[in-house]
């Protein structure tokens, strides 16, 4: 059983979870203030449980007429799809929240509204962006998403610039990064990113038909050693606050309009692990569009736009990046050069880490819908092969790259 597919819990209950539905719309009553006057006159609200992730519950609170709703989400001292063996600190859930409130300084038209954090429940209320659907089931109907590559490139941009050293006073920010440490989910990372995928390890999960490739990975000791040095630099490298698992299903969308969600593994780390696990999330759908069911034209054609959304991407984040830049207060980072220095380098460690995401998919714990949603196993593998094969070289020519797309174009031929 994957991660991604799993449903079967074993939590049992503890004392500040919601008890029963009404428990639920209590404290959403409670919380949403004047902003939903509906939910002050409603005699009824519903409520239905909605979450489909792997860690957290949670549920949208809506009027019997649906014209208001919000999203209540409560956090378990364990993963929800295993239970208590799999014990996990509850500084997630206020870091969510602040890491959420920091993006919408930031972004305000790309992640969903705070309405309230509560430390005693571990749950916070926010905005219900309904109107939007999982970035997985678009990319599914090969949805067209003109908009999404400059979106992500801008909210990428602004919070780990406004995160960061080029603009934070040097007090402020050693204090956050003090107050973003997030040991628990920062291991989940250090292990499925950086470990299992690397060996066989007894949480992966590995379609029989890729066996053999498997195994050639963890004999890859070439391969180890730059992963290895990607592991240091996510562990040491307190650049800016990143959301930390920018995977499709952390991101919603309308064709005008894109809303990143979940920031739960919010920490100080290096810049260019968010900006990777994006492009990573483009390339993976791309690598499941080689094999998934449809016309080849226009299989191809959507592969082309995934990886022209990847380009579009890097150039709004560097645009943006570099436009705020050059305001930055500090002298050091003020001299001439110094951005596209750094511009570099998150480009490089953006490949690595992309590279570990497209391997950690397919062999590690938790895939995704996209590669899952080929039925036949040895037409999954074929495609499971591409992104592999695509992360090892992002992995090992992270560093000499110049031209990433005709890369990822050769990968996917
Ligand atoms: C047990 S958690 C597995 C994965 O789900 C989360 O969304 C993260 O991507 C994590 O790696
Ligand atoms: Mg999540």
């Amino acid at each position: 059983m994957t991660a991604q597919d799993s449903t079967a819990s074993t939590a049992p209950s503890i004392d500040y979870q919601f008890r029963d539905d009404a428990d639920v719309i209590a404290f959403a009553r409670q919380h949403v203030g004047a902003r939903y006057l509906a939910f002050a006159t409603a005699e009824a609200l519903q409520v239905e449980e909605i979450g489909d992730g792997n860690i957290n519950y949670v549920y949208r609170v809506c009027t019997p007429d649906r014209s208001a709703s919000v999203i209540v989400k409560q956090g378990l001292p364990w993963v929800r799809i295993i239970g208590e063996s799999w014990p996990l600190s509850l500084v997630r859930v206020r870091i969510e929240a602040e890491t959420l409130q920091f993006e919408a300084d930031c972004a305000p038209d790309l992640v969903p509204a705070l309405h309230h954090f509560d430390e005693a429940r571990s749950a916070i209320v926010m905005e219900d962006i309904g109107d939007h659907r999982n970035l997985r089931h678009a990319f599914l109907e090969r949805a067209s998403l003109p908009q999404l590559g400059e979106q992500m490139g801008r909210f990428l941009a602004t919070t780990l610039y406004r995160s960061s050293d080029l603009a934070l006073d040097a007090h402020d920010k050693k204090a956050r990064v003090a107050r973003f440490i997030n040991p628990d989910q920062c291991k989940i990372t250090e292990d499925l990113f950086f470990i299992d995928p690397f060996c066989d390890h007894e949480r992966n999960s590995i379609n029989p038909a890729l066996r053999a490739d498997a195994e050639a990975l963890w004999q890859d000791a070439a391969l180890k050693v730059e992963v290895a040095e990607l592991k240091q630099r996510f562990l040491s490298a307190p650049e800016a606050l990143l959301h930390g698992d920018l995977h499709a299903g952390s991101i919603f969308v309308r064709e005008d309009s894109t809303k990143v969600i979940d920031p739960e593994f919010g920490f100080f780390g290096p810049a260019g692990f968010d900006i990777g696990s994006w492009l990573a999330a483009l390339w993976l759908a791309a690598c499941a569009h080689t094999e998934l069911e449809g016309e080849q034209g226009d299989k191809r054609d959507y592969v082309a736009q995934l990886r022209a959304q990847a380009v579009a991407s890097w150039e709004s984040f560097a645009r943006e990046y570099r436009e705020q830049a050059a305001h930055t207060p500090d002298a050091s980072f003020a001299a001439p050069g110094v951005a596209e220095r750094l511009l570099a380098r998150m480009l490089r460690d953006a490949l690595g880490y992309a590279g570990c995401e497209l391997i950690r998919r397919t062999v590690g714990l938790a895939h995704i819908l996209e590669l899952e949603s080929i039925s036949d196993a040895t037409t999954r593998a074929r495609a499971e092969r591409r992104a592999l094969a695509l992360g090892r070289e992002l992995i090992m020519a992270r560093e000499s790259l110049s031209d990433i797309d005709a890369l990822v174009a050769r990968h996917l031929a």
